[in-house]
C-alpha cells in the first residue's frame, strides 16, 4: 500500500466519528441581516458567477479590493502549473495597508499591543505610516532594493508588522522566522533565501521568560554568509549589547530618518514575502508569494469571512511567523482599515484568564484562534472565563488543524455564549488565504466541518485518478483551478513546486489533506495523508525532525510519527535506534530531545522518544511508518505485515511498550 492509502484507511475511525455529527446551527438572524453576504443564494450566486466566468468576477474583486497604480490588462495567466494573476497591473501593498486610509483613518487605532509582561501601546494608522516610512528608508540607507530578501526574527511586537510593511513599501521580500525557530533553523532559512538584512531582537516574552533572539542571531551569523546587517530592536533589556560591525541599533537607525517614504510600484507578480513551511522531506520549503493576488484574496477573505465593520476591534492570536499571521493579523486587517489587537506573549501568562482579561478590556469584537489553544482552555474550565465580560465578542474563528466538535461546541457555547458564529477556516501557507469556510451571515454551520469553498475556489474531493469520490467517502482534497493567492513557486527549486503539488493530478493543485463531503456537500476534513503533522497547531515535517535527531552523535536510525493526541492534535513519538557502543536511558531521551529543540525549535522537541533494536522494514528498505504508528498509538498493527524484514522487529517495539 502506498502511503496516501495507508493515512486514508488510518482516518476511517475519524470519519465515522464526525458522521455521527448531526448539529446545525444556521447564522443568527440579526447577524445574517448586517452581514456581507447574508443569504445562500446570496452565496450561491457569487459562486455561479466566479464559476462561470472567473476573470470577470477576479477582475471586479482585484479592483475592488486593491488600489492599482497602473491598471492590469489580464486576470489571469494560466500555463499549469504557472499562473500569473492581474497582469501588468501596478500596486504596493503598504499603500493599501496604510496611505489608502490617512484620508479618513488616521487617528484611528491600527494596532493595540500588549506585551506578556502586560506593557501597552496604541499605534493609530497615521503613526504606524510614520514607522513604517521610516524604517523602509533605514533598509534603504542600508542598501537593500527591490526584489532583496530581508529576514525578520523579531516577538510578536508592532516592530514585526512595521518590518513586514517597511519591506513590502520599497520593494523587498522578507522572509519572517518564528521566534520559537532555533539558531539552526535560522541559518538555513535565511541562507536558503539569501537574505541580506535581518531585522531581530535582544529578545521576547513568552511564558514570564526572554526568548533569547539575539543571541541565536549572534550564534547564526558566522553560518550566514550574505547576510550585511542586522538590525536589533530593544525589548527585553535595559541596554543594548551589540557584538560586532554587522550589528546595529534600531533605534539608532530609525531615528533620524525621514516619515516619508515614496512606495515603490511593483509589478502584480513581483514577490511580496518568501515564508518556510514544512514538507515530506527534511528542508522546509520557501513558499513564495506574490503581490497582487495574495493582496486581494487577502483583503476579500478577510472581510467576507469576519464580516468586519468599520468599528471591529479584530483578534487573531497567531503569530506573524506562521502564514495565518501574515494574512490575518497584519495584511488583511490593516488593508479592511480595522482596528487590530496584538498580544506578545503566552495565552495563561500570568494566570489562565489572559485572554478573556484581553477581550474584555479591549472589547474585541472577533477572535480568531487554534482549536489547540482552544483545547487547553477547555481543560482549564470554565471558570477563568466566567470572571469575565465576554460580551463584545460577535465572531470566533477556528485555524490551523481540524477541529473537533467537543471543541468547537465549547468555543460557541462558553466563549460565544451561544450567540457568536464559528467560522472554522481551512487552508495552508500554499493558499495564502482562507479556502473553505462559512461565510458567518450565510452558511449554516455544523460542528468540526469547514463547510463549503468560497465562491471562486475549486475545492474537490478526488481519489488518486482524478474520480471525484462518492459524497460520504474519504479521498484527497484537491484545488482543480488557480486562485490569485495561490503560491507561485518554492523559491529557489522551481522543479520541487511542480512535483510536490502538481505531479498527483496533472494541472490541479494537491493539498496533501484528505476530506470527505457530507450529504449536503459540506467538507470535513481528515488530516494529512503525507508526512507532515500538526502538532499544536504547528505544522512540521516528521522528516525533518528524523534529521535532526540522526544528527547526534548516538542516534543510527531515526522515525518519527504522530500520535493522536487530545490537547495538541498530534503528538510527536520519536524511534530511535543507537550506534555501536551507545545505550538507552532516560538521560539520553532528554539528550535528544534538548538537540532536536536545537536544531529546529521546542515545538519540534518529541513528545516520547522510544529505543529499539531496529526499526520495522519493508523488503526494499522503507521503514513501514504505518506499523510505527500503530506502535505509537498503542493499537494492534493494523494490515499487512507479511512484508515485514523481521517480525522480530516489530514484537521488540512492543515489549518496549511499558
Ligand atoms: C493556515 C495554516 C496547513 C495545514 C493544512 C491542514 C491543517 C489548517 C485547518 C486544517 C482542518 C482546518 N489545517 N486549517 N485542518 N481544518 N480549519 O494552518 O497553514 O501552517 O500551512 O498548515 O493545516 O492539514 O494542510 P499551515
Amino acid at each position: 500500500m502506498s502511503t496516501l492509502e495507508e493515512r486514508m484507511a488510518a482516518s476511517k475511525h475519524e470519519i465515522h466519528s464526525v458522521l455521527t455529527e448531526a448539529r446545525v446551527f444556521p447564522p443568527p438572524e440579526a447577524f445574517a441581516r448586517r452581514a456581507h453576504i447574508r443569504s445562500m443564494e446570496q452565496y450561491q450566486q457569487l459562486w455561479d458567477e466566479a464559476a462561470k466566468d472567473p476573470d470577470k468576477y477576479w477582475g471586479d474583486r482585484a479592483r475592488e479590493e486593491l488600489y492599482w497604480k497602473a491598471p492590469f490588462q489580464t486576470v489571469l495567466d494560466w500555463k499549469p502549473p504557472h499562473a500569473r494573476w492581474f497582469v501588468e497591473g501596478k500596486t504596493n501593498l503598504a499603500y493599501n495597508c496604510l496611505d489608502r486610509h490617512l484620508a479618513t483613518r488616521k487617528d484611528k487605532p491600527a494596532i493595540l499591543f500588549e506585551g506578556e509582561p502586560g506593557d501597552r501601546r496604541s499605534l493609530t494608522y497615521g503613526e504606524l505610516s510614520t514607522e513604517v516610512n521610516k524604517l523602509a528608508n533605514a533598509l534603504k540607507s542600508l542598501g537593500v532594493r527591490k526584489g532583496d530578501r530581508v529576514g525578520i526574527y523579531l516577538p510578536m511586537v508592532p516592530e514585526a508588522a512595521v518590518a513586514m510593511l517597511a519591506c513590502a513599501r520599497i520593494g523587498a521580500v522578507h522572509s519572517v522566522v518564528f521566534g520559537g525557530f532555533s539558531a539552526e533553523a535560522l541559518h538555513e532559512r535565511m541562507n536558503d533565501a539569501g537574505a541580506k538584512v535581518l531585522l531581530t531582537a535582544d529578545g521576547g516574552w513568552r511564558k514570564g521568560a526572554v526568548v533569547p533572539l539575539l543571541k541565536n542571531v549572534e550564534a547564526a551569523l558566522p553560518h550566514m554568509p550574505t547576510m550585511e546587517k542586522v538590525v536589533v530592536l530593544r525589548r527585553t533589556g535595559s541596554t543594548l549589547a551589540l557584538s560586532g560591525p554587522k550589528l546595529v541599533a534600531w533605534d539608532t537607525l530609525v531615528s533620524g530618518q525621514s516619515a516619508e517614504c515614496e512606495p515603490e510600484w511593483v509589478e502584480s507578480e513581483h514577490p511580496l514575502f518568501i515564508l518556510y513551511t514544512s514538507g515530506s522531506t527534511g528542508k522546509p520549503k520557501g513558499v513564495l508569494h506574490t503581490t497582487g493576488g495574495y493582496a486581494v484574496n487577502t483583503s476579500l477573505t478577510t472581510r467576507w469571512v469576519f464580516d468586519l465593520r468599520e468599528d471591529d476591534v479584530y483578534w487573531c492570536t497567531a503569530d506573524v511567523g506562521w502564514v495565518t499571521g501574515h494574512s490575518y493579523v497584519v495584511y488583511g486587517p490593516l488593508m479592511n482599515g480595522v482596528t487590530t489587537i496584538l498580544y506578545e506573549g503566552a495565552p495563561t501568562q500570568p494566570g489562565p484568564d489572559r485572554f478573556w482579561d484581553i477581550i474584555e478590556r479591549y472589547k474585541a469584537t472577533i477572535l480568531y484562534t487554534a482549536p489547540t489553544a482552544i483545547r487547553a482552555f477547555m481543560r482549564l474550565g470554565e471558570e477563568p472565563v466566567r470572571k469575565h465580560d465576554l460580551s463584545s465578542l460577535r465572531l470566533l474563528g477556528s485555524v490551523g488543524e481540524p477541529i473537533n466538535p467537543e471543541a468547537w461546541m465549547w468555543y460557541r457555547d462558553v466563549i460565544g455564549g451561544g450567540r457568536c458564529p464559528v467560522v472554522d477556516t481551512w487552508w495552508q501557507t500554499e493558499t495564502g488565504c482562507i479556502m473553505v469556510s462559512p461565510l458567518p451571515g450565510a452558511t449554516p454551520t455544523k460542528p468540526g466541518s469547514a463547510t463549503l469553498p468560497l465562491p471562486g475556489i475549486h475545492a474537490e474531493i478526488l481519489d488518486r485518478e482524478g474520480n471525484t469520490v462518492p459524497r460520504g467517502q474519504g479521498g484527497l482534497l484537491f484545488v482543480t483551478r488557480p486562485w490569485p493567492s495561490m503560491l507561485r513557486t518554492v523559491y529557489g527549486d522551481p522543479d520541487r513546486y511542480v512535483r510536490t503539488y502538481f505531479n498527483e493530478l496533472p494541472g490541479m493543485y494537491f493539498t496533501g489533506d484528505g476530506a470527505r463531503t457530507d450529504a449536503e456537500g459540506y467538507i470535513w476534513l481528515m488530516g494529512r495523508v503525507d508526512d507532515v503533522v500538526n502538532v499544536a497547531g504547528h505544522r512540521l515535517g516528521t522528516a525533518e525532525v528524523e534529521s535532526a535527531l540522526v544528527a547526534h552523535e548516538t542516534v543510527a536510525e531515526a522515525a518519527v510519527v504522530g500520535r493522536p493526541d487530545d490537547l495538541k492534535g498530534t503528538a510527536l513519538v520519536a524511534f530511535v535506534t543507537l550506534k555501536q557502543g551507545h545505550t538507552p536511558s532516560d538521560a539520553l531521551k532528554k539528550t535528544l530531545a534538548a538537540h532536536v529543540g536545537r536544531e529546529i525549535g521546542a515545538i519540534a522537541r518529541p513528545d516520547e522518544i522510544r529505543f529499539a533494536e531496529a526499526l520495522p522494514k519493508t523488503r526494499s528498505g522503507k521503514i513501514m511508518r504505518r506499523l510505527l504508528r500503530d506502535v505509537a498509538a498503542g493499537n494492534q498493527a493494523s494490515g499487512d505485515t507479511t512484508t515485514l524484514e523481521d517480525l522480530n522487529v516489530l514484537a521488540a517495539l512492543r515489549q518496549n511498550d511499558d
